[in-house]
């Protein structure tokens, strides 16, 4: 940490990004140390593969954000360093890393997700802690090194981090280090319960009306221990929703005491994706990594391309690994 420190201190241009789809830790993780950097008088912004969700307007105002395409790129040459925050895989930034590696940029990703065996090299300056609850925690320690002074636009954003990875205080790890940062920061936010709205309490009734069919949807397997629930591209479109809409929904299902497994199939970019959460002890990293993916221990998920082979038997074969598990 100490020499990545040290190259941001050096550094006159940053870039800080996070991967695709970006959510309320890889983002609030961003602006946090977007705006200590701003305050070290740094040039930076944030260049990602995709422009934030609505509900993260609130952040997404105060900060510079450009989004890569082919035709409008960064200037290679002036950009002393990138960070990437909530991944440590190259892959989840599609064109962006690209651009990364054909330039030679120096790079660091700031995370707190297990390291996949097959992803690409990560470098020498990133910061990996996969016992922090949140990437919002870890840029929390840094803006302390960097010895920035706390103001309201880095506590919204490291309160966002931290509310949103851990779910409200509900998957701290175990530790005391999310509340005691949330006890520093509360007080310099004017409404900290309007974050709590912006990420949690915002379903418009047409999403939630899509989320009462996808409930009906949901299957029960192995005594009710697992639930499974494929959502199809005719379910989208007849709702008018997005892969993303069903993003809390794998979490939701976690909340049946009999269910230890939630898998979600989605329709996504190309082919599906596998959404997995498991109530511990369970771990559902390893089930994930069988069909190429990865994420955390108890929250994991996995990308299938369309041509796939595996696509054919896919609930079966789900099926007969989590039989294994259970
Ligand atoms: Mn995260």
């Amino acid at each position: 940490m100490k020499e990545l420190l040290n190259k941001i201190k050096a550094a006159k241009q940053i870039l800080l990004s996070t991967h695709r789809a970006p959510d309320g830790d890889g983002f609030g993780a961003e602006v946090a140390l977007y705006h200590a950097l701003i305050k070290l008088n740094k040039k930076v912004h944030l260049l990602h593969v995709d422009e934030p969700a609505f509900k993260y307007n609130f952040l997404r105002k105060k900060v510079r954000l450009d989004v890569f395409s082919n035709e409008s790129q960064p200037e290679a040459s002036e950009t002393d360093l990138i960070l990437v925050f909530d991944t440590n895989d190259g892959r989840m930034l599609p064109g962006l890393w690209n651009w990364v590696t054909e330039n030679k940029i120096q790079f660091a990703f700031i995370d707190h997700h297990p390291f996949l065996e097959d992803a690409p090299n990560i470098g020498e300056l990133s910061f990996i802690n996969t016992d922090a609850a949140s990437t919002g925690e870890i840029v929390y320690s840094m803006i302390k090194d960097l010895e920035v002074e706390m103001d309201e636009n880095i506590a919204e954003a490291l309160y966002t981090s931290v509310c949103f990875d851990t779910q409200l205080f509900r998957y701290v790890k175990s530790s005391a280090i999310s509340h005691a940062i949330a006890a520093e920061v509360i007080p310099y936010i004017d409404e900290p319960e309007s974050i709590h709205d912006h990420l949690f309490g915002n379903i418009p009734i047409e999403k939630f009306r899509f989320l009462a069919y996808c409930t009906n949807k949901i299957e029960f397997h192995f005594n009710n221990q697992f639930a499974y629930l494929e959502i199809t591209d005719e379910d989208l479109i007849r709702f008018n929703m997005s892969s993303e809409d069903t993003r809390d929904l794998t979490d939701h299902i976690l909340g049946v005491d009999s269910v230890e497994i939630s898998l979600v199939v989605i329709p996504a970019e190309g082919g599906k994706k596998l959404s997995i959460r498991s109530k511990k002890p369970l771990r559902v990293l390893e089930l994930a990594k069988l069909w190429n993916g990865g994420g955390h221990l108890y929250a994991s998920g996995a990308y299938i391309p369309a041509d796939s082979k595996s696509l054919a038997n896919l609930k079966k074969d789900l099926l007969s690994e989590i039989k294994k598990l259970l």
